[in-house]
């Protein structure tokens, strides 16, 4: 599929799953069912395509050359800059960073707002339910200024204790920083809500949006985030990329993060000065290949619409609710009436790394493990889970293979 006007008139989910080259192929002699979107969702044709003609025809350094070849590289590498201000209703272009993923992101925040704004006793507000690469960030940043961190609660429900939260809130509050949608519960929290809080305390904000850009419509205006965070390869584009999206005037006051070509105005030996926002966050040759199938990726998303995209992954995620809750002997962790297109859930005594090798025999593939939030296991005291994690190009019949495979692992350990 390639016109636009394909896409737009009819949106045809089963034509759509046939730009995805991947997802064609057998898996242990199975037709494979992707089931791990929520690690990374795979790439349409389109982005492909884009990404080797730049590599055939068009590659060049950016921001360096003079002549046609790199200009033109240029000019592909920044249009995903416009693209991805679209995406998110950014005000301005200048507010978004390149980087290598939502990780490096958060790294990038940790280091040069936290290394500048915080000092001994101020508050950092996370949550029970963050990934590893919103924990560890910030315990490192604490570790250097003496900052505390402080952990908001999830409940049996899987929801954070949005009371817990505002009792937290107080004037060495200097930064909340939370997850959007939550990796392994689907849980959508209301970060809107949340940040309204921790404006009035005098807080600035940074969501992890590694799981709700690929899924809903994130509109920074609207949510009024300070920094927000999120990866390509979660968006139907490639690895290695990744961005940052940060109000003007917090970045204008945030010192440069790493050193190094393109991110300079002048350099001496005696004094070195700064490029303006937001290349003084982006020092060094960038992943130009990756930003280029950003850009396709996310032109491709927004051909079929985020509202779209969210209307019909919600049908699924309903559905995949249904069946699993249909199926004795496992339990789902994490019931929140709001939530994005994946399921955790765990057997009653089967471990999920059998579990997993069991379906991936089958085709099917999922994850297993603590999905980089150990605390979150701790939490719900289990050590690992098994999560099947949608995107639009899954299938109701892909959902009914997972719950034959589940109950096909049941009666191979006799349950
Ligand atoms: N979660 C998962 O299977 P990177 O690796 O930088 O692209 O994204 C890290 C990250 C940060 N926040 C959230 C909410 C995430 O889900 C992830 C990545 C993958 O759940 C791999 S652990």
């Amino acid at each position: 599929m390639n016109p636009a006007a394909d896409i737009k008139s009819v949106v045809d989910f089963k034509r759509i799953r046939s730009d995805f080259p991947v997802l064609l192929q057998k898996t242990n002699g199975h037709p494979l069912v992707y089931l791990d979107n929520a690690a990374s969702s795979q790439m349409p044709a389109q982005v492909i395509d884009r990404i080797d003609r730049y590599h055939r025809n068009e590659h060049a350094n950016v921001h360096r050359g003079i002549h046609t070849l790199s200009q033109n590289a240029t000019d592909a590498f920044e249009s995903t800059r416009s693209k991805v201000k679209n995406l998110i209703n950014a005000p301005s272009e200048d507010e978004i960073i390149f980087t290598t993923g939502t990780t490096d992101s958060i790294n990038l925040v940790a280091n040069s707002w936290g290394g500048t704004m915080l000092n001994r006793g101020d508050e950092i507000i996370l949550s029970e339910m963050e990934h590893h690469a919103n924990i560890v960030p910030w315990q490192m940043i604490a570790h250097k200024t003496g900052a505390i961190i402080r952990v908001i609660p999830v409940t049996d429900q899987g929801l954070l204790d949005l009371e817990a939260y505002k009792s937290m809130l107080g004037p060495r509050t200097k930064i909340v920083a939370v997850i959007h949608v939550s990796n392994v519960l689907g849980t959508v929290n209301p970060v809107k809500l949340i940040t309204e809080l921790a404006h009035e305390a005098g807080a600035v904000v940074l969501l992890d949006a590694a799981q709700s850009v690929p899924h809903m419509k994130v509109d920074v205006q609207e949510l009024d985030t300070d920094f927000l965070a999120f990866s390509s390869h979660k968006l139907c584009g490639p690895t290695g990329f990744g961005i940052l999206y940060g109000k003007k005037e917090i970045l204008e006051e945030m010192p440069p993060y790493r050193g190094g070509g393109d991110m300079i105005d002048k350099v001496s030996f005696e004094k070195t000065t700064y490029n303006r926002v937001p290349f003084r966050f982006e020092a060094g040759t960038p992943p130009i290949s990756a930003a280029i199938g950003t850009g396709a990726a996310i032109d491709y998303l927004l051909q079929i619409g985020m509202g779209r995209i969210e209307e019909r992954e919600s049908e699924l995620a309903d559905l995949l609710i249904q069946k699993l809750r249909a199926i004795d002997g496992i339990r789902i962790i994490g019931e929140a009436p709001e939530r994005a297109p994946l399921a955790s859930f765990v057997f009653e005594s089967i471990h999920a790394s059998d579990a997993g090798t069991l379906l991936d025999k089958k085709g099917i593939a999922v994850r297993t493990g603590h999905h980089c939030a150990q605390p979150l296991m701790k939490r719900f005291k289990v050590s690992a889970t098994t999560r099947a994690s949608l995107s639009f190009y899954n299938t109701e019949d892909e959902i009914d293979q997972l719950a034959a495979g589940i109950k096909y692992v049941q009666s191979f350990f006799n349950q």
